[in-house]
């Protein structure tokens, strides 16, 4: 067996019996979808993911990527995956129906990637090309469109998103790339951008590059920022690849994980002129580049959370089977037999540690896409848009952190063993770490979610997603069953209507004192999210447990014990965040550099 392990079942837990996708296919944008198929998807993505795409994962990160007069050539195993994605037309799930798509919803291709991106992290990120024609589709002339877009689709070409500067990280405004106008219909764009991913790789003909660039005498800062399209290759006006273009790769990052994913520094018009297309009107560039960063930020936590995932269920398939030591009960009995290792009450409460989180996380992730489907379904609904909005630095922050974090609990399951390569758990925990650091960096996620999601919003949307808390909190659901899982929700949602109250009040003491705090306040609204979440999902079970198959009990037994443990082991936590929140002082601004 692969190193993958996924969990269709819970998957499709989520998708039916929880947030009851199949309530909207058969219709409007999901006209030609239906639950069989749906159905077939997940499975045919599964066999996918555990077969072709896992295959390559431990060969990307022994078979080093080789970079040759600016080509990178990447393993074997990785161009195999994409073979197999490419021949089997899945590309089409997320296309729009004029670009040649299949009408299936986000929620049902966030599962697909979701079990990709676990299977191989490095092999998903190259198929960018697809869902990046989708997101420029709306911003483009239709010029543009036949030129670049249909084939980005048609042609399977890379793309990658170029923000990035050696100077500037994560402040994107102090960029220095320039563009000049030729007056031709295209810029010249030079300057160097770094940690750029899929900068290169030898599969596909070609390669877009959604460049962001000031123009000359443009303002300083994100707003004077616009978006290029800037080819590896040009084409002729028949579609044909022409001249190479001065976008060149001069340089792969030696990493610490997610090695077969080529992590480039670019460099613009260095020895031939680079020549891009201006997407849409100049400064608009960073409003047009937030489309693209807010799908790779659910694609990172989606990431982050998968990959925990499946170090989860390695270790529990190995708590299974590993003999060792004698059941705590008769520890004082030298001849007691010896126990499989799940049988031993610490190993236990790690494991329910990790599935209550992982299952609690992809609940996240899933509610988050099916916010998606409900706007596809209304595109007009602003309110479910800053929903979506709201949930991102949650599924990307906390979903980056607390997966990586925990994937120390999986590789602790195996002992030793866990630390050398003969298991995948060292190598997930390398490939997880740069889930909390690309896409805006967690502190990143804090201050977005604080000033912007909250702040700008006004308090509204959170103020409706907290009420939803709130009515469940104080509903009937689980019929007796959850009441004092709920009254633990309902505690959890005091805390954190308290610890919102003070962070307001501190704004008119001192700016730092909310700064030391975005972050906390990230993760302790995360843990509310994933609490209601999974009392959701036990209501969900709950009701399900009578008439269940015998082989399905387990199954719905697991939901329930890991929304109690859940409700008891981490909502009561709320209560000790807000009192450091209330005690934050201005000591840490003050100490001097020198003493840290
Ligand atoms: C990178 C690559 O790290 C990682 C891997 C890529 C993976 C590629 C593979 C992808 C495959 C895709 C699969 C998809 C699957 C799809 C399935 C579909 C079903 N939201 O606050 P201001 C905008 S790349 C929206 O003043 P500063 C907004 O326009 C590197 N927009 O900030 C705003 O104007 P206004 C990633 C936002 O101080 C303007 O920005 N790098 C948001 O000027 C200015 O905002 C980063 O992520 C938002 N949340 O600039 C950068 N926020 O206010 C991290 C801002 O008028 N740095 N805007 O609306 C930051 O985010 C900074 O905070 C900053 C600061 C740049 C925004």
């Amino acid at each position: 067996m692969g190193h993958y392990r996924s969990n269709l079942r819970d998957v499709e837990f989520n998708l039916f019996e929880v947030y009851r996708i199949q309530d909207s296919l058969g219709s409007g944008p999901f006209a030609q979808m239906d639950v069989d198929t749906a159905r077939d998807i997940l499975a045919e993505v599964e066999r996918l993911a555990a077969n072709e795409f896992a295959d390559g994962f431990v060969e990307g990160d022994r078979v080093p990527l080789t970079l040759v007069d600016g080509d990178v050539t990447v393993p074997p195993g990785i161009s195999k995956a994409l073979d197999a994605y490419f021949a089997g037309e899945w590309h089409r799930m997320s296309l729009p129906e004029h670009l040649g798509g299949v009408g299936a919803p986000p929620s049902l291709v966030w599962s697909c990637m979701a079990m990709l991106v676990g299977a191989n992290p490095a092999a998903l990120m190259y198929l960018a090309g697809p869902f990046f024609a989708t997101i420029i589709d709306p911003l483009v002339t239709d010029e543009q469109r036949r030129r670049w877009v249909v084939p980005m689709v048609e042609r399977q070409w890379g793309a990658t998103m170029v923000l990035t500067e050696p100077d500037a990280g994560s402040d994107v405004g102090a960029g220095r790339t320039r563009a000049v106008d030729a007056g031709d219909g295209t810029w010249h764009i030079t300057g160097t951008k770094r940690f750029i991913t899929n900068g290169d790789f030898d599969w596909p003909e070609n390669i877009v590059h959604l460049v962001l660039a000031r123009p000359e005498g443009a303002a300083a800062g994100t707003k004077g920022l616009s978006l290029f399209i800037v080819p590896k290759f040009w084409v002729d006006e028949d579609g044909r690849l022409a001249e190479r273009n001065g976008a060149v790769v001069t340089k792969i990052e030696d990493k610490m994980g997610l090695k077969a994913s080529a992590t480039c520094e670019v460099t613009f018009g260095e020895t031939t002129p680079a020549r891009g297309v201006l997407v849409g009107e100049v400064h608009e560039g960073i409003a047009q580049m937030f489309k693209v960063i807010e799908y790779a930020r659910m694609l990172v936590g989606t990431k982050a959370i998968e990959t925990l995932s499946t170090g989860y269920l390695n270790a529990l398939a190995y708590a299974t089977q590993r003999v060792q030591g004698p059941d705590l009960a008769r520890a004082t009995d030298k001849a007691a037999p010896r126990v499989e290792i799940i049988r031993h009450p610490d190993v236990r409460r790690s494991l329910m540690m990790q599935k209550a989180h992982v299952e609690g996380l992809r609940a996240l992730v899933l509610y988050t896409a099916s916010v998606q489907d409900r706007i596809m379904l209304d595109p007009g609904a602003a309110d479910l848009v800053k929903l979506n909005d709201l949930l991102l630095p949650m599924v990307k922050g906390y979903g980056s952190e607390k997966s990586y974090e925990l994937l120390a609990q999986s590789l602790q399951i195996f002992g030793g063993s866990g630390y050398c390569k003969d298991y995948p758990l060292e190598q997930y925990i390398r490939d997880a770490k740069i889930d909390t650091l690309y896409e805006g960096t967690t502190g990143i996620q804090g201050m977005d979610l604080f000033f912007r999601k909250i702040g700008r919003d006004q308090g509204t949307t959170l103020a409706r997603l907290l009420g939803e808390v709130q009515a469940f909190a104080k509903g009937d659901a689980g019929n007796g069953q959850l009441a004092a899982e709920r009254d633990l929700l309902a505690a959890g949602l005091d805390e954190m209507h308290s610890m919102l109250g003070t962070l307001v009040g501190f704004f008119g003491e001192s700016i730092y004192k909310v700064g030391l705090n975005t972050t906390p306040f990230l993760f302790g609204l995360s843990e509310l999210v994933v609490g209601w979440l999974l009392l959701r999902q036990a209501e969900v079970a709950l009701a399900a447990l009578d008439a269940a198959a015998e082989s399905d009990r387990a199954f719905y037994e697991g939901k329930v014990a890991a929304a109690r443990w859940f409700a008891a082991n981490v909502l009561p936590t709320l209560a000790a965040r807000r009192v450091v929140l209330e005690h934050t002082d201005l000591g840490l601004m003050d100490l001097p550099d020198a003493a840290f």
